[in-house]
């Protein structure tokens, strides 16, 4: 059983603590670690068993349109992916890739793009993905050369996008593309664009180290109505900044959930394993690790959940966003590759947790920002 003393922690409220008894108990009965070989059938399987649970409400924001609150709850979807983590990558990510999905439209959709999408998204019923990284733009999204020029009552978009996740199979993408109101950020603009659209096409599915869907796509002559913007036109960059400073706290709570298993792995074996007539916790250099992996855990989940209340308290969170992301995953990283040489040959083997989970973190050290790019936004942050 992993450490839960954090839920005692002033960030959260009752609601938080009942959520995630609520959410150890059902998923300790319908989220196992192991996943067939079809990636797609068993997202689309995940999205239907979440939505059917009513935990994919707290994706997305407004009661009238499904939600579980009025507005997105950081810290319940914080406290959501870590412990979908702790069981399932593939569990925390169809959660996560709902919200962010579906988030610019929460955070700035019309009344009608809302009703439309979001009660979809929260029954499961509809996938969603957010496609904004290119081939030549991926930490540099103001550098995005994906066009979308006006024409005829509509806008006509043109170019790639790519590590796009659920790409294949996503019901719609909200798409980020330069429209031209002015150079660089200023002149970005979003779109909810639904998968069926003409002139939309996956160009490639790409395989993974730790497999989700992940797709390129191609936009040709693609042509998207003017009520499928999101907000204001040239707006785009900061709802997807918007959109990030959420999301980015939930990758944090996401390599969280990682580690807490890798911890629970390690002590697991360190208590049970002999060697040289002793457990293998009763060496030294076992206790000093447990000790290192323990404190980093806990210095991820104080910057988290301070990321995740702050942003609950209606504040701006970029920096403390960053701040969660770049440690707690590169943290993650750290605990998981010590847990796993506490199993030693063990550790390595195919479909092990620890194998398991030292191939799943390793991608949130780069997407929603890369590591460098945290520090980029926190130096920033810091010298203003
Ligand atoms: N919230 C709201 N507005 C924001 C914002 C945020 N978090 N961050 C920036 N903005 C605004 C700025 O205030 C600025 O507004 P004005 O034009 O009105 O002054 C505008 O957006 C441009 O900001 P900035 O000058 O900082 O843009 P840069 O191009 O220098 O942005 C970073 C650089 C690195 C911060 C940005 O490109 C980034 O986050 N990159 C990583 C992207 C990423 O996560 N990719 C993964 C894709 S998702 S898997």
């Amino acid at each position: 059983m992993s450490d839960s003393t954090y839920l005692d922690w002033p960030f959260f409220d009752v609601r938080h603590r009942q959520l995630a008894a609520e959410l150890e108990n059902w998923s300790a009965q319908n989220i196992s670690g192991h996943h067939g070989s079809d990636t797609d059938a068993e997202c689309r399987t995940l999205v239907d068993r979440l939505g059917k649970a009513g935990w994919l409400t707290h994706a997305v924001g407004g009661r009238a349109y499904g939600g579980a609150q009025d507005a997105i709850d950081t810290r319940s979807i914080c406290l959501l992916r870590e412990t979908l983590a702790r069981r399932s990558g593939l569990a925390d990510f169809a959660f996560a890739m709902q919200g962010l999905g579906s988030g610019a439209i929460t955070l700035c959709g019309s009344d009608e793009q809302k009703r439309a999408y979001l009660p979809r998204v929260a029954a499961g019923t509809a996938i969603a993905a957010f496609a904004l990284s290119e081939p030549d733009s991926g930490s540099d999204v103001a550098a995005m050369a994906c066009s979308a020029r006006q024409e005829a009552g509509a806008y006509v978009l043109d170019g790639e996008k790519t590590w796009i996740s659920n790409g294949g199979i996503a019901d719609f993408y909200v798409v980020f593309a330069r429209s031209g109101e002015a150079p660089g950020a200023r002149g970005i603009t979003a779109f909810v664009v639904d998968a069926d659209t003409p002139g939309l096409e996956i160009a490639e599915r790409i395989p993974l180290i730790a497999p989700h869907p992940l797709a390129r796509l191609s936009f040709r002559n693609c042509r998207v109505a003017r009520d499928r913007v999101l907000g204001e036109p040239g707006q785009g960059f900061k709802i997807a900044m918007q959109t990030l400073d959420i999301f980015r706290t939930s990758v944090a709570a996401a390599a969280l959930g990682f580690a807490r298993r890798a911890m629970d792995e390690a002590l697991m074996r360190a208590k049970s394993r002999r060697m040289f007539n002793q457990a293998l916790a009763d060496f030294q250099i076992t206790q000093t690790k447990l000790a290192q992996m323990a404190t980093t855990i806990d210095s991820s989940a104080l910057l988290t959940y301070r990321a995740a209340w702050l942003r609950d308290q209606g504040k701006t969170v970029t920096r403390e966003a960053a701040m969660a992301k770049m440690v707690a995953t590169e943290g993650a990283q750290q605990v998981i590759d010590a847990a796993l040489q506490m199993w030693g040959g063990l550790g390595v083997v195919s479909e092990q947790p620890v194998e398991r989970l030292y191939r799943e973190i390793r991608a949130l050290r780069i997407y929603e920002g890369a590591t460098e790019v945290q520090q980029l936004i926190i130096a920033r942050e810091v010298l203003r």
